[in-house]
Formats: structure tokens, sequence, C-alpha cells
């Protein structure tokens, strides 16, 4: 089988664990959407790069503005006959985080959000950090893990663990001073104003798919400085947008930054940019 997804998370490795996918598949990362020759192949599965709302196409994705679509591993288990309890159990955990929802009762550290961000901080490579993410939740039910619980001492978690605990450490407070907002076409955005380096596999862990983030006094001699990455979108098409009111914006496809000699622009129309075209 062969399959698109954009972005590692829970919902898209749970959804294709339920569709059967294996690291065997051949399994390939794309920015933005699955070719549409893709998507309109029933025998490719797409996990959330488009295509929303057509499962009988292999399609799971549920990031359609104005649309109302369950996360993908919800909807790649309705087409599970067998639905087992321990599974429905986990899409339920896996689409409360998805949704940025809690469970109820907070869970005590290690949650297996938190096992699993502290995999996405470990493996840097998109396709080494779904062909993980896939190992993590078929070792939960494999072994019988109960996900509304702390997770138990399992030897190949252990460096996931050990990351995390120290990554909450180091950004303590950054989720806390984050604003949260969701773009046009549905996606998460986290803004945050920061002085130090770092932090943003913290907010995609926490579900942002694209942050911005704003330095006050950034370099020698200081002066202010907007960083906005994305590991799902190409924010470079954003560079136009911003050529229009200051000239110097520049990066690359997954992140993008304010002229080095400083920006003149406020939080309002760097928000108001992102917000609207991605
Ligand atoms: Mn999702």
């Amino acid at each position: 089988m062969k399959v698109f997804f954009q972005k590692a998370d829970m919902d898209t490795c749970l959804t294709a664990l339920i569709m059967e996918a294996d690291a065997g598949d051949e399994i390939v990362p794309v920015r933005g959407n699955a070719p549409k020759s893709a998507l309109d192949d029933p025998s490719v599965l797409c996990i959330e790069c488009g295509g929303a709302g057509g499962v009988t196409l292999n399609n799971f994705d549920h990031h359609v503005p104005g649309a109302d679509f369950p996360p993908a591993c919800l909807q790649a288990l309705r087409l599970n006959p067998t639905r087992q309890a321990p599974l429905v159990r986990l899409a339920e955990y896996v689409g409360l985080v998805d949704e940025c929802r809690h469970p109820v009762d907070p869970i005590p550290f290690p949650s297996l959000s938190a096992i699993f961000s502290g995999m996405l901080l470990t493996e840097l490579r998109p396709l080494k950090q779904f062909i993980k993410g896939m190992e993590i939740l078929r070792d939960v039910l494999n072994l019988n893990f109960d996900p509304f619980q702390s997770m138990p001492d399992h030897a190949p978690w252990r460096a996931y663990r050990t990351v995390k605990a120290k990554n909450l450490r180091k950004n303590q407070g950054i989720l806390a001073k984050t604003i949260f907002f969701q773009t046009n076409s549905g996606k998460t955005l986290g803004f945050v104003e920061t002085d130090a380096f770092g932090g943003r596999g913290q907010l995609y862990a926490a579900g942002c798919h694209i942050v911005i983030m704003f330095h006050p006094a950034f370099g020698t001699p200081p002066a202010p400085k907007y960083t906005i990455a994305s590991r799902v979108a190409d924010v470079i098409h954003l560079k136009p947008h911003f050529d229009r009111l200051e000239t110097g914006w520049g990066g690359r496809s997954a992140i993008i930054g304010s002229p080095r000699r400083g920006t003149s622009l406020t939080r309002r129309q760097v928000l108001e940019i992102v917000l609207r075209h991605l």
C-alpha cells in the first residue's frame, strides 16, 4: 500500500494503524495536499493531506474550513469492522488530544501524549516519526496499556520520556505564554513572545501546525524579529504578502523570518496575514 501523510501525530499514526499500514509500506511525507491522482485512487491511503470526508477513496482528513469532520482516526475507526474495545478506547483518547480537548482527569506524567511528543522531539525526520509513532501506538494495544492512565515504564520509550521531561523543564512556561488561534483553513496556530531560542518542538507537540515566535530583542544589535514556521504548510508563500508591508522578509518553505535589521510590523499585522493565508 502507498501512504501519504503531512504530519506525524497520534491521530495520523493511529489512522495508519487502523487502516493496516505498516513500516513495510511505501510511506511518503508531503507538504500540503497529496497529489490529486493519489486522492482519487482508493488504493492509496491519504492521511490528513486532502480529500476530507472521502473515506471511500481512502482519504482521511478533517482540516477543512467550515466543515465539521471528526479526527482522522475516528473516521477510520468507523470503517473498522472489529472495533475491539482497546482500539476504540485508544481512538477516543487520541481524538480528544487531537482536538486539543483534554481527558477529564489529568493524567500524571508521562501520559501517552507525552511519550509520543518525546518521540517527536527525538526523531526529527517526518518519515521516521511516522513509523515510530505507529510503533508506539501498536505497543499500547499489544501491551494493553490504558491510554487514559500514566504510561508504565516501557524500555523502548525511556529515551522519549527523558527527552520530554527535560524539554518540559527547559521550556517551562512557553505553552502558558502561547496564544492559540485557528487559521482560515482550520490549522492551529500558536503565537508566542519569547527571548529564548527553541520551543517550537514543544508547540508542535502541543498540536500547533504553525508557530509564530516574536523575539522583541533578537541578535546584535537587538532588534524585534518574527519567525514563522510550520511542519505542514509552505510558509514561504506568505512572503509576497509581507513584502507589500515591509521589504526583507525571507526564508524557505518551512520557515520564514522578518528582516535582519528588525521589523516594524505589529503583531496584529503579522497575525492577520498568517491567519488569512494559511
Ligand atoms: Mn488530526
